[in-house]
Protein backbone atom coordinates (compact mmCIF):
# COMPACT_ATOMS: atom_id res chain seq x y z
CA UNK A 1 0.00 0.00 0.00
CA UNK A 2 2.99 2.65 -0.68
CA UNK A 3 1.87 3.50 -3.96
CA UNK A 4 -0.85 6.07 -4.68
CA UNK A 5 -3.93 4.91 -6.97
CA UNK A 6 -6.10 7.46 -8.77
CA UNK A 7 -9.18 6.50 -10.38
CA UNK A 8 -12.54 7.91 -11.97
CA UNK A 9 -14.83 7.77 -8.97
CA UNK A 10 -17.89 8.49 -10.94
CA UNK A 11 -19.77 7.16 -13.85
CA UNK A 12 -18.72 8.37 -17.32
CA UNK A 13 -20.86 10.25 -19.27
CA UNK A 14 -21.87 14.06 -19.00
CA UNK A 15 -22.99 15.44 -15.85
CA UNK A 16 -22.86 18.10 -13.81
CA UNK A 17 -20.01 16.82 -11.40
CA UNK A 18 -17.57 14.04 -12.23
CA UNK A 19 -15.03 13.21 -9.30
CA UNK A 20 -11.14 11.93 -9.97
CA UNK A 21 -9.95 10.43 -6.61
CA UNK A 22 -6.36 9.97 -5.77
CA UNK A 23 -5.20 7.33 -2.47
CA UNK A 24 -2.15 6.89 -0.78
CA UNK A 25 1.23 8.72 0.25
CA UNK A 26 2.00 10.86 -2.88
CA UNK A 27 -2.20 11.99 -3.69
CA UNK A 28 -1.30 15.37 -2.31
CA UNK A 29 1.99 16.19 -4.08
CA UNK A 30 0.35 14.75 -7.20
CA UNK A 31 -2.52 16.34 -7.50
CA UNK A 32 -0.89 19.39 -5.91
CA UNK A 33 1.40 19.51 -8.56
CA UNK A 34 -1.43 19.69 -11.40
CA UNK A 35 -3.33 22.18 -9.36
CA UNK A 36 -3.42 26.19 -9.59
CA UNK A 37 -5.30 27.77 -6.95
CA UNK A 38 -7.73 30.58 -7.58
CA UNK A 39 -5.98 32.63 -4.91
CA UNK A 40 -2.93 31.59 -3.42
CA UNK A 41 -2.78 29.31 -0.62
CA UNK A 42 -0.74 29.84 2.35
CA UNK A 43 -1.58 26.92 4.01
CA UNK A 44 -3.13 23.56 2.55
CA UNK A 45 -5.48 22.41 4.93
CA UNK A 46 -7.32 19.14 5.05
CA UNK A 47 -11.05 18.62 4.57
CA UNK A 48 -11.50 21.83 3.00
CA UNK A 49 -12.65 22.73 -0.69
CA UNK A 50 -9.95 24.81 -3.09
CA UNK A 51 -11.21 26.26 -6.17
CA UNK A 52 -8.73 26.06 -8.81
CA UNK A 53 -7.44 25.02 -12.26
CA UNK A 54 -6.36 21.50 -13.08
CA UNK A 55 -2.99 22.00 -16.03
CA UNK A 56 -1.87 19.80 -18.30
CA UNK A 57 1.91 19.19 -18.60
CA UNK A 58 1.75 21.75 -21.58
CA UNK A 59 0.11 24.74 -19.32
CA UNK A 60 -2.91 24.54 -20.44
CA UNK A 61 -6.50 24.37 -18.62
CA UNK A 62 -8.56 21.27 -18.70
CA UNK A 63 -10.78 22.42 -16.62
CA UNK A 64 -12.26 24.46 -13.55
CA UNK A 65 -12.29 22.16 -10.38
CA UNK A 66 -12.62 22.10 -6.65
CA UNK A 67 -10.65 20.27 -4.99
CA UNK A 68 -10.41 18.63 -1.55
CA UNK A 69 -7.52 16.95 0.31
CA UNK A 70 -8.63 14.72 3.73
CA UNK A 71 -5.15 13.40 5.32
CA UNK A 72 -4.00 10.32 6.89
CA UNK A 73 -6.46 8.97 8.86
CA UNK A 74 -9.70 11.27 8.46
CA UNK A 75 -10.27 9.94 4.83
CA UNK A 76 -11.96 7.27 3.39
CA UNK A 77 -8.91 4.60 3.36
CA UNK A 78 -7.45 5.98 6.21
CA UNK A 79 -4.75 7.42 3.74
CA UNK A 80 -4.05 10.69 1.58
CA UNK A 81 -6.95 11.17 -0.09
CA UNK A 82 -7.58 13.89 -2.89
CA UNK A 83 -10.41 14.58 -4.59
CA UNK A 84 -11.03 16.66 -7.90
CA UNK A 85 -14.26 17.60 -8.53
CA UNK A 86 -14.45 18.79 -12.10
CA UNK A 87 -17.08 18.92 -14.94
CA UNK A 88 -18.39 15.22 -15.58
CA UNK A 89 -17.37 15.32 -19.51
CA UNK A 90 -15.44 11.88 -20.61
CA UNK A 91 -12.44 13.79 -22.45
CA UNK A 92 -11.83 16.18 -19.34
CA UNK A 93 -12.40 13.18 -16.37
CA UNK A 94 -9.71 11.19 -18.70
CA UNK A 95 -6.92 13.79 -18.99
CA UNK A 96 -7.32 14.29 -15.83
CA UNK A 97 -6.78 11.16 -14.33
CA UNK A 98 -4.08 10.91 -16.99
CA UNK A 99 -2.20 13.56 -15.51
CA UNK A 100 -2.50 11.90 -12.84
CA UNK A 101 -1.08 9.21 -13.67
CA UNK A 102 1.74 10.47 -15.84
CA UNK A 103 2.88 12.25 -12.32
CA UNK A 104 2.96 8.70 -11.06
CA UNK A 105 -0.35 7.52 -9.20
CA UNK A 106 -1.32 3.71 -11.08
CA UNK A 107 -4.87 3.13 -11.99
CA UNK A 108 -6.54 1.62 -9.17
CA UNK A 109 -7.65 -1.76 -9.39
CA UNK A 110 -11.69 -2.29 -8.98
CA UNK A 111 -12.93 -1.60 -5.31
CA UNK A 112 -9.37 -1.01 -4.21
CA UNK A 113 -10.10 2.09 -2.73
CA UNK A 114 -12.50 0.44 -0.48
CA UNK A 115 -10.38 -2.64 -0.17
CA UNK A 116 -7.43 -0.10 1.48
CA UNK A 117 -10.18 1.10 3.91
CA UNK A 118 -10.90 -2.68 5.08
CA UNK A 119 -7.05 -3.55 5.14
CA UNK A 120 -6.33 0.04 7.22
CA UNK A 121 -9.36 -1.33 9.80
CA UNK A 122 -11.43 1.56 8.87
CA UNK A 123 -14.35 -0.95 7.75
CA UNK A 124 -14.75 -4.44 8.70
CA UNK A 125 -15.33 -6.78 5.74
CA UNK A 126 -19.11 -6.80 6.54
CA UNK A 127 -19.19 -3.05 6.31
CA UNK A 128 -17.26 -3.03 2.53
CA UNK A 129 -19.22 -5.55 1.33
CA UNK A 130 -22.04 -3.20 2.32
CA UNK A 131 -20.90 -0.95 0.43
CA UNK A 132 -21.39 -2.23 -2.97
CA UNK A 133 -25.22 -3.35 -1.50
CA UNK A 134 -25.41 0.01 -0.80
CA UNK A 135 -24.35 1.45 -4.06
CA UNK A 136 -26.75 -1.49 -5.64
CA UNK A 137 -29.75 -1.62 -3.39
CA UNK A 138 -33.01 -1.19 -5.87
CA UNK A 139 -35.73 -0.75 -3.12
CA UNK A 140 -36.12 0.93 0.07
CA UNK A 141 -35.83 -2.05 2.43
CA UNK A 142 -32.82 -3.66 0.47
CA UNK A 143 -31.17 0.20 0.94
CA UNK A 144 -32.52 -0.32 4.92
CA UNK A 145 -30.79 -3.42 5.97
CA UNK A 146 -27.17 -2.46 3.31
CA UNK A 147 -27.54 0.85 5.25
CA UNK A 148 -27.44 -0.84 8.66
CA UNK A 149 -24.92 -3.51 7.69
CA UNK A 150 -22.72 -0.37 6.36
CA UNK A 151 -22.42 1.08 10.00
CA UNK A 152 -21.31 -2.43 11.10
CA UNK A 153 -23.87 -3.62 13.22
CA UNK A 154 -23.65 -7.13 11.76
CA UNK A 155 -19.98 -7.06 11.82
CA UNK A 156 -20.12 -5.65 15.82
CA UNK A 157 -22.83 -8.93 16.70
CA UNK A 158 -20.50 -11.52 15.07
CA UNK A 159 -17.77 -10.19 16.77
CA UNK A 160 -18.84 -10.30 19.95
CA UNK A 161 -20.51 -13.91 19.28
CA UNK A 162 -16.62 -14.95 18.43
CA UNK A 163 -14.70 -13.26 21.47
CA UNK A 164 -17.71 -15.42 23.53
CA UNK A 165 -16.40 -18.21 21.39
CA UNK A 166 -12.58 -17.20 22.13
CA UNK A 167 -12.80 -16.84 25.71
CA UNK A 168 -15.11 -20.33 25.60
CA UNK A 169 -12.15 -22.25 23.96
CA UNK A 170 -9.25 -20.41 26.29
CA UNK A 171 -10.86 -22.68 29.53
CA UNK A 172 -11.18 -25.46 26.93
CA UNK A 173 -7.57 -24.95 26.30
CA UNK A 174 -6.36 -24.20 29.43
CA UNK A 175 -8.10 -27.04 30.84
CA UNK A 176 -6.01 -29.50 28.01
CA UNK A 177 -2.69 -27.54 29.00
CA UNK A 178 -3.15 -28.14 32.76
CA UNK A 179 -4.70 -31.21 33.20
CA UNK A 180 -5.10 -31.16 36.94
CA UNK A 181 -7.60 -28.70 35.97
CA UNK A 182 -9.75 -30.07 33.98
CA UNK A 183 -11.82 -31.25 36.63
CA UNK A 184 -12.68 -28.03 36.86
CA UNK A 185 -14.53 -28.22 33.36
CA UNK A 186 -17.73 -28.42 34.39
CA UNK A 187 -19.47 -29.77 30.82
CA UNK A 188 -23.16 -28.54 32.29
CA UNK A 189 -21.31 -25.03 32.91
CA UNK A 190 -19.65 -25.02 29.72
CA UNK A 191 -23.28 -26.43 27.40
CA UNK A 192 -24.69 -23.19 29.15
CA UNK A 193 -22.27 -20.98 27.45
CA UNK A 194 -23.01 -22.69 23.82
CA UNK A 195 -26.75 -21.49 24.43
CA UNK A 196 -27.03 -17.91 23.70
CA UNK A 197 -24.57 -18.39 20.27
CA UNK A 198 -26.08 -21.32 18.89
CA UNK A 199 -29.65 -19.27 19.52
CA UNK A 200 -28.46 -15.78 17.69
CA UNK A 201 -26.63 -18.17 14.58
CA UNK A 202 -29.40 -20.15 14.44
CA UNK A 203 -32.05 -16.82 14.03
CA UNK A 204 -29.35 -15.04 11.61
CA UNK A 205 -28.70 -18.08 9.30
CA UNK A 206 -32.75 -18.15 9.43
CA UNK A 207 -33.02 -14.06 8.13
CA UNK A 208 -30.72 -15.09 4.88
CA UNK A 209 -34.06 -15.87 2.75
CA UNK A 210 -35.48 -12.57 3.51
CA UNK A 211 -32.13 -11.37 3.32
CA UNK A 212 -31.62 -12.63 -0.24
CA UNK A 213 -34.91 -11.86 -1.79
CA UNK A 214 -34.24 -8.07 -0.47
CA UNK A 215 -30.91 -8.41 -2.54
CA UNK A 216 -30.98 -10.02 -5.70
CA UNK A 217 -34.73 -10.38 -6.19
CA UNK A 218 -37.18 -12.77 -6.09
CA UNK A 219 -37.52 -14.68 -9.53
CA UNK A 220 -40.96 -14.93 -10.96
CA UNK A 221 -41.60 -16.54 -14.01
CA UNK A 222 -44.70 -16.76 -16.42
CA UNK A 223 -45.45 -20.08 -17.98
CA UNK A 224 -48.07 -21.47 -19.50
CA UNK A 225 -49.76 -22.64 -23.31
CA UNK A 226 -49.54 -20.33 -26.14
CA UNK A 227 -51.94 -17.36 -26.47
CA UNK A 228 -53.11 -17.78 -23.13
CA UNK A 229 -51.61 -13.89 -22.18
CA UNK A 230 -48.22 -14.33 -20.64
CA UNK A 231 -46.78 -11.49 -22.50
CA UNK A 232 -50.04 -9.16 -21.64
CA UNK A 233 -49.32 -9.90 -17.98
CA UNK A 234 -45.69 -9.35 -18.19
CA UNK A 235 -46.83 -5.68 -20.04
CA UNK A 236 -49.53 -4.99 -17.56
CA UNK A 237 -46.95 -5.89 -14.31
CA UNK A 238 -44.38 -3.44 -15.89
CA UNK A 239 -47.28 -1.00 -17.13
CA UNK A 240 -45.64 -0.63 -20.42
CA UNK A 241 -45.55 -2.38 -23.89
CA UNK A 242 -42.87 -4.41 -23.59
CA UNK A 243 -43.62 -7.30 -25.07
CA UNK A 244 -45.15 -7.66 -28.46
CA UNK A 245 -48.73 -9.47 -27.77
CA UNK A 246 -50.56 -10.67 -30.54
CA UNK A 247 -53.54 -13.43 -31.24
CA UNK A 248 -50.85 -15.44 -32.55
CA UNK A 249 -50.00 -18.31 -30.53
CA UNK A 250 -46.15 -18.58 -30.41
CA UNK A 251 -45.52 -14.70 -30.33
CA UNK A 252 -42.95 -15.08 -27.86
CA UNK A 253 -39.98 -17.46 -28.63
CA UNK A 254 -37.48 -15.98 -26.25
CA UNK A 255 -37.14 -15.09 -22.45
CA UNK A 256 -38.08 -11.78 -21.85
CA UNK A 257 -36.89 -9.99 -18.70
CA UNK A 258 -37.67 -7.14 -16.82
CA UNK A 259 -37.25 -6.12 -12.79
CA UNK A 260 -39.81 -4.14 -11.18
CA UNK A 261 -40.89 -3.79 -7.41
CA UNK A 262 -43.69 -5.70 -5.97
CA UNK A 263 -44.57 -3.81 -2.65
CA UNK A 264 -41.09 -2.93 -2.11
CA UNK A 265 -39.52 -6.59 -3.31
CA UNK A 266 -37.34 -6.70 -5.99
CA UNK A 267 -38.61 -8.65 -8.75
CA UNK A 268 -37.35 -10.25 -11.55
CA UNK A 269 -39.91 -11.25 -13.91
CA UNK A 270 -40.03 -13.26 -17.04
CA UNK A 271 -41.93 -13.97 -19.81
CA UNK A 272 -41.76 -16.87 -21.58
CA UNK A 273 -42.25 -18.95 -24.91
CA UNK A 274 -45.54 -20.54 -24.58
CA UNK A 275 -45.44 -24.49 -23.83
CA UNK A 276 -46.92 -26.57 -26.84
CA UNK A 277 -46.93 -30.07 -27.36
CA UNK A 278 -45.15 -29.52 -31.06
CA UNK A 279 -43.33 -27.18 -31.47
CA UNK A 280 -43.90 -25.09 -34.77
CA UNK A 281 -40.65 -24.77 -35.86
CA UNK A 282 -36.74 -24.96 -34.27
CA UNK A 283 -36.97 -21.30 -33.40
CA UNK A 284 -40.36 -22.20 -31.43
CA UNK A 285 -38.37 -25.32 -29.82
CA UNK A 286 -35.56 -23.68 -28.79
CA UNK A 287 -37.78 -21.04 -26.35
CA UNK A 288 -39.63 -23.57 -25.17
CA UNK A 289 -36.08 -25.43 -23.72
CA UNK A 290 -35.44 -21.97 -22.09
CA UNK A 291 -38.83 -21.43 -20.54
CA UNK A 292 -38.46 -25.20 -19.23
CA UNK A 293 -34.73 -24.08 -17.89
CA UNK A 294 -36.24 -21.02 -16.16
CA UNK A 295 -39.00 -22.31 -14.64
CA UNK A 296 -36.33 -24.33 -12.92
CA UNK A 297 -34.57 -21.48 -11.55
CA UNK A 298 -37.92 -19.55 -10.45
CA UNK A 299 -38.27 -18.32 -6.90
CA UNK A 300 -42.42 -18.34 -7.66
CA UNK A 301 -43.94 -19.50 -11.13
CA UNK A 302 -46.96 -17.99 -12.90
CA UNK A 303 -48.82 -20.65 -14.19
CA UNK A 304 -51.41 -19.48 -16.80
CA UNK A 305 -54.51 -20.75 -18.33
CA UNK A 306 -57.30 -19.19 -20.27
CA UNK A 307 -60.66 -19.34 -18.10
CA UNK A 308 -62.42 -19.17 -21.78
CA UNK A 309 -61.03 -22.40 -22.46
CA UNK A 310 -60.58 -25.84 -20.80
CA UNK A 311 -58.10 -27.23 -19.53
CA UNK A 312 -55.57 -29.46 -21.65
CA UNK A 313 -53.31 -32.09 -21.51
CA UNK A 314 -50.08 -30.02 -21.58
CA UNK A 315 -51.63 -27.94 -18.78
CA UNK A 316 -52.26 -30.97 -16.55
CA UNK A 317 -48.39 -32.43 -17.52
CA UNK A 318 -47.02 -29.19 -16.08
CA UNK A 319 -48.84 -28.58 -13.16
CA UNK A 320 -47.68 -32.17 -11.94
CA UNK A 321 -44.48 -31.27 -12.51
CA UNK A 322 -44.45 -28.24 -10.86
CA UNK A 323 -46.71 -29.60 -7.71
CA UNK A 324 -44.74 -28.64 -4.30
CA UNK A 325 -43.28 -25.91 -5.86
CA UNK A 326 -44.27 -22.34 -4.99
CA UNK A 327 -46.41 -20.72 -7.33
CA UNK A 328 -49.64 -19.72 -8.62
CA UNK A 329 -51.79 -21.10 -10.92
CA UNK A 330 -53.50 -18.13 -12.73
CA UNK A 331 -56.64 -17.78 -14.45
CA UNK A 332 -56.83 -15.37 -17.06
CA UNK A 333 -58.96 -13.70 -19.71
CA UNK A 334 -61.93 -13.34 -17.34
CA UNK A 335 -63.72 -11.05 -19.34
CA UNK A 336 -64.66 -14.06 -21.89
CA UNK A 337 -67.54 -16.24 -21.05
CA UNK A 338 -65.98 -19.01 -18.54
CA UNK A 339 -65.51 -22.29 -19.29
CA UNK A 340 -63.14 -23.30 -16.85
CA UNK A 341 -63.97 -23.35 -13.34
CA UNK A 342 -61.64 -22.86 -10.35
CA UNK A 343 -62.80 -26.40 -9.10
CA UNK A 344 -61.56 -27.78 -12.24
CA UNK A 345 -58.48 -26.71 -11.87
CA UNK A 346 -57.73 -27.60 -8.21
CA UNK A 347 -57.45 -31.15 -8.58
CA UNK A 348 -54.71 -30.62 -11.13
CA UNK A 349 -52.49 -27.95 -8.76
CA UNK A 350 -50.96 -27.48 -5.81
CA UNK A 351 -51.08 -23.64 -6.56
CA UNK A 352 -52.90 -21.11 -4.98
CA UNK A 353 -55.74 -20.01 -7.58
CA UNK A 354 -56.57 -16.44 -8.67
CA UNK A 355 -58.48 -14.99 -11.41
CA UNK A 356 -57.23 -12.06 -13.49
CA UNK A 357 -58.02 -10.21 -16.46
CA UNK A 358 -54.53 -9.06 -18.65
CA UNK A 359 -56.67 -6.55 -20.50
CA UNK A 360 -57.97 -4.56 -18.18
CA UNK A 361 -55.75 -5.33 -15.30
CA UNK A 362 -58.59 -6.56 -12.83
CA UNK A 363 -57.38 -8.77 -10.67
CA UNK A 364 -53.78 -7.89 -10.66
CA UNK A 365 -54.07 -6.59 -7.42
CA UNK A 366 -54.92 -9.81 -5.89
CA UNK A 367 -51.96 -11.45 -8.12
CA UNK A 368 -49.28 -9.06 -6.64
CA UNK A 369 -50.53 -9.75 -3.13
CA UNK A 370 -50.22 -13.29 -3.66
CA UNK A 371 -47.11 -13.18 -4.79
CA UNK A 372 -45.92 -11.33 -1.48
CA UNK A 373 -47.36 -13.84 0.28
CA UNK A 374 -45.90 -16.72 -1.31
CA UNK A 375 -42.14 -14.40 -1.15
CA UNK A 376 -42.49 -13.87 2.60
CA UNK A 377 -44.42 -17.17 3.74
CA UNK A 378 -42.25 -18.49 6.57
CA UNK A 379 -40.26 -15.80 6.94
CA UNK A 380 -41.41 -13.26 9.26
CA UNK A 381 -40.44 -9.31 8.52
CA UNK A 382 -37.17 -9.82 10.62
CA UNK A 383 -36.11 -6.85 13.07
CA UNK A 384 -32.39 -6.37 13.84
CA UNK A 385 -29.76 -7.74 11.41
CA UNK A 386 -30.51 -9.63 8.42
CA UNK A 387 -27.86 -11.37 6.60
CA UNK A 388 -28.10 -10.66 2.44
CA UNK A 389 -24.93 -12.55 0.97
CA UNK A 390 -24.33 -15.91 0.04
CA UNK A 391 -20.98 -15.59 1.28
CA UNK A 392 -22.13 -14.61 5.33
CA UNK A 393 -25.25 -17.60 5.16
CA UNK A 394 -22.06 -20.51 4.01
CA UNK A 395 -20.00 -19.42 6.77
CA UNK A 396 -22.87 -18.89 9.36
CA UNK A 397 -24.09 -22.40 8.41
CA UNK A 398 -20.45 -23.90 9.17
CA UNK A 399 -19.55 -22.32 12.03
CA UNK A 400 -23.17 -23.34 13.64
CA UNK A 401 -22.47 -26.77 12.54
CA UNK A 402 -19.31 -27.03 14.32
CA UNK A 403 -20.82 -25.60 17.66
CA UNK A 404 -23.75 -27.96 17.39
CA UNK A 405 -20.99 -30.78 17.35
CA UNK A 406 -19.11 -29.35 19.81
CA UNK A 407 -22.30 -29.38 21.72
CA UNK A 408 -23.31 -32.55 21.32
CA UNK A 409 -19.80 -33.93 22.63
CA UNK A 410 -20.26 -32.76 26.22
CA UNK A 411 -21.23 -35.82 27.76
CA UNK A 412 -20.16 -36.65 31.61
CA UNK A 413 -16.12 -37.15 29.93
CA UNK A 414 -16.31 -34.87 27.29
CA UNK A 415 -13.08 -35.17 24.55
CA UNK A 416 -11.65 -31.54 25.18
CA UNK A 417 -9.53 -31.84 22.74
CA UNK A 418 -12.13 -32.46 20.08
CA UNK A 419 -14.48 -30.04 21.36
CA UNK A 420 -11.90 -27.40 21.39
CA UNK A 421 -11.03 -28.06 17.30
CA UNK A 422 -14.46 -27.89 16.70
CA UNK A 423 -14.42 -24.76 18.75
CA UNK A 424 -11.63 -23.35 16.77
CA UNK A 425 -13.26 -24.19 13.38
CA UNK A 426 -16.76 -22.50 14.62
CA UNK A 427 -14.12 -19.57 15.58
CA UNK A 428 -12.96 -19.36 11.86
CA UNK A 429 -15.67 -19.53 10.28
CA UNK A 430 -16.66 -16.33 12.01
CA UNK A 431 -13.69 -14.49 11.23
CA UNK A 432 -14.14 -15.05 7.32
CA UNK A 433 -17.49 -13.25 7.55
CA UNK A 434 -15.67 -10.48 9.39
CA UNK A 435 -12.69 -10.34 8.23
CA UNK A 436 -10.67 -11.26 10.79
CA UNK A 437 -9.73 -14.40 9.28
CA UNK A 438 -9.53 -14.12 5.55
CA UNK A 439 -7.75 -15.30 2.66
CA UNK A 440 -6.38 -13.17 -0.31
CA UNK A 441 -7.85 -14.72 -2.51
CA UNK A 442 -11.12 -14.67 -1.21
CA UNK A 443 -10.99 -10.71 -0.62
CA UNK A 444 -9.98 -10.38 -4.34
CA UNK A 445 -13.07 -12.25 -5.34
CA UNK A 446 -14.79 -9.81 -3.35
CA UNK A 447 -13.37 -6.64 -4.23
CA UNK A 448 -13.12 -7.47 -7.84
CA UNK A 449 -17.05 -7.56 -8.09
CA UNK A 450 -16.85 -3.58 -6.86
CA UNK A 451 -16.37 -1.00 -10.06
CA UNK A 452 -12.99 1.05 -10.47
CA UNK A 453 -12.72 4.31 -8.69
CA UNK A 454 -14.97 2.71 -5.20
N1 LIG B 1 -60.21 -11.04 -23.79
C1 LIG B 1 -58.97 -11.11 -23.31
N2 LIG B 1 -57.94 -11.26 -24.14
C2 LIG B 1 -56.72 -11.32 -23.63
C3 LIG B 1 -56.47 -11.23 -22.25
N3 LIG B 1 -55.14 -11.34 -22.05
C4 LIG B 1 -54.59 -11.49 -23.26
N4 LIG B 1 -55.52 -11.49 -24.23
C5 LIG B 1 -55.32 -11.63 -25.67
O1 LIG B 1 -54.82 -12.93 -25.92
C6 LIG B 1 -53.93 -12.89 -27.04
C7 LIG B 1 -52.58 -13.51 -26.64
O2 LIG B 1 -51.95 -12.69 -25.68
P1 LIG B 1 -50.42 -12.76 -25.39
O3 LIG B 1 -50.16 -11.91 -24.22
O4 LIG B 1 -49.64 -12.53 -26.62
O5 LIG B 1 -50.32 -14.30 -25.01
P2 LIG B 1 -49.00 -15.16 -24.71
O6 LIG B 1 -49.36 -16.13 -23.67
O7 LIG B 1 -47.85 -14.27 -24.44
O8 LIG B 1 -48.81 -15.93 -26.07
P3 LIG B 1 -47.47 -16.56 -26.69
O9 LIG B 1 -46.41 -15.55 -26.61
O10 LIG B 1 -47.87 -16.86 -28.07
O11 LIG B 1 -47.19 -17.80 -25.90
C8 LIG B 1 -53.84 -11.46 -27.47
O12 LIG B 1 -54.69 -11.24 -28.52
C9 LIG B 1 -54.29 -10.70 -26.23
O13 LIG B 1 -54.82 -9.46 -26.52
C10 LIG B 1 -57.59 -11.07 -21.38
O14 LIG B 1 -57.48 -10.98 -20.16
N5 LIG B 1 -58.80 -11.02 -21.96
MG1 LIG C 1 -46.08 -14.05 -25.35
Amino acid sequence: MNDTIAAISTPLGEAGIGIVRLSGPQAEAIARGLFRPRRPVKVWRSQRLYLGHIFDSQGSVIDEVLLSIMRAPHSYTREDVVEINCHSGYLILKRILAEALARGARLAKPGEFTLRAFLSGRLDLTQAEAVLEVIRARTEAGLRVAAGHLQGGLGRRLREVRQGLLDLLARVEAALDFPEEAQELEPVQISKAFVQPVHFLTQLCDTYREGRLLQEGLRVVIAGRPNVGKSSLLNRLLATERAIVTEIPGTTRDVIEEGLAIQGIPVLLTDTAGLRRRAGDRVEELGMAKTRERLEAADIVLYLVEGSRPLDEEDRRTLAELAGRAGLAVINKIDLPQVLAEQELQPYTTFPIVRICALTGQGLEDLQQAVVDLALAGGVCHEGEVITQARHHQHLAAGLNYLLKAQELLSPAPPWEIVAEELRAAIRELGEITGEEVGDDILERIFAQFCIGK
